[in-house]
């Protein structure tokens, strides 16, 4: 029977790199497995517990603190203890290559340094668990995600245009406005150019009146009262 191949991320320790966890789980996601993350700064016992309650079939740490021969050896034998040393351990981190060599001969699966294809972490899983449950049993791989934009540099992005022809493009942009206007008969829109007239006639005639608010004139009788009190 196919199902979902279950995968847990541990980060063991006081190690706070998780950005290669994060990477790995995500890579695993898209791959089509169940993974479950257990968060920064586990002990082995609560990841072994975590890989009992979930049922995985893999335990997959990230170390970068260069503790790594302490706690894979440890984790491993807690996944012995608690009756799941049939499960691969695997992981990855900044570990030498004789330390991997050296944990792979006490029982640990391959693990995997800084620059590793996560492609071929997904593919290292796959095999394992076709090895150990048969090829029947590896359900397919999902369609790849779909990718993001590519990103494009500034000087590589289309100039906005100038001014003038945005107003141009505004207008070629709006046909449906500019007919609107077009339809306009020529004798309806006369009255308004007499009402403008009109307008500028009224003005004219009340700028005298401005005028003579203005005029210094009408300030003296009380410039000249104001003397008289004195
Ligand atoms: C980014 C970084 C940080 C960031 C971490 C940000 C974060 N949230 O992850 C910050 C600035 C916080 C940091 C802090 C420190 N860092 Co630092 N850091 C790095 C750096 C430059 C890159 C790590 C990284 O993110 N790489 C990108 C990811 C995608 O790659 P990756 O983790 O290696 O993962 C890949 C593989 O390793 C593998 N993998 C990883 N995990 C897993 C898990 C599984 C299940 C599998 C299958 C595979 C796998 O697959 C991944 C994909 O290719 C490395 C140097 C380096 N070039 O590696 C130093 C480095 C890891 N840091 C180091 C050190 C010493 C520290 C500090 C102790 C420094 C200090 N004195 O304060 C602190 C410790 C902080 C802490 N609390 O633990 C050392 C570790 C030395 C060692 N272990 O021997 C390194 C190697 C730098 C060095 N050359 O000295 N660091």
């Amino acid at each position: 029977m196919q199902r979902k191949i279950r995968v847990l991320v541990g980060k063991p320790g006081l190690d706070g790199h998780d950005r290669g966890a994060k990477v790995v789980a995500a890579a695993l996601r898209d791959a089509g497995m169940e993974v479950i993350y257990t968060g920064l700064h586990q002990t082995p016992e609560q990841i072994v517990e975590a890989a009992v309650q979930e049922d995985v079939d893999v335990v997959a740490l990230s170390v970068l603190s260069g503790a790594h021969m302490t706690l894979f050896p440890e984790i491993l034998g807690l996944m012995q203890s608690r009756g799941i040393g049939d499960r691969l351990l695997t992981g990855g981190g900044i570990i030498p290559n004789d330390d991997m060599t050296a944990l792979l001969e006490r029982g640990v699966g391959k693990l995997f340094g800084p620059g590793t294809n996560t492609q071929d972490i997904v593919h290292y899983i796959r095999e394992w668990y076709a090895g150990v449950h048969g090829a029947d049993a590896l359900p397919p791989l999902p369609p790849p995600p779909a990718r993001p934009e590519p990103m494009v540099r500034a000087s590589e992005r289309p100039v906005a245009a100038p001014a003038a022809d945005r107003h141009h493009a505004r207008a070629a942009a709006a046909p449906v406005k500019k007919a609107a206007a077009k339809k306009v008969p020529a004798k309806k829109a006369a009255p308004k150019k007499a009402a403008k007239k009109a307008v500028k006639k009224v003005a004219k005639k009340a700028a005298p009146k401005k005028a003579a608010k203005k005029a210094p004139k009408r300030s003296a009788p009380k410039k000249a009262a104001a003397r008289g009190k004195k």
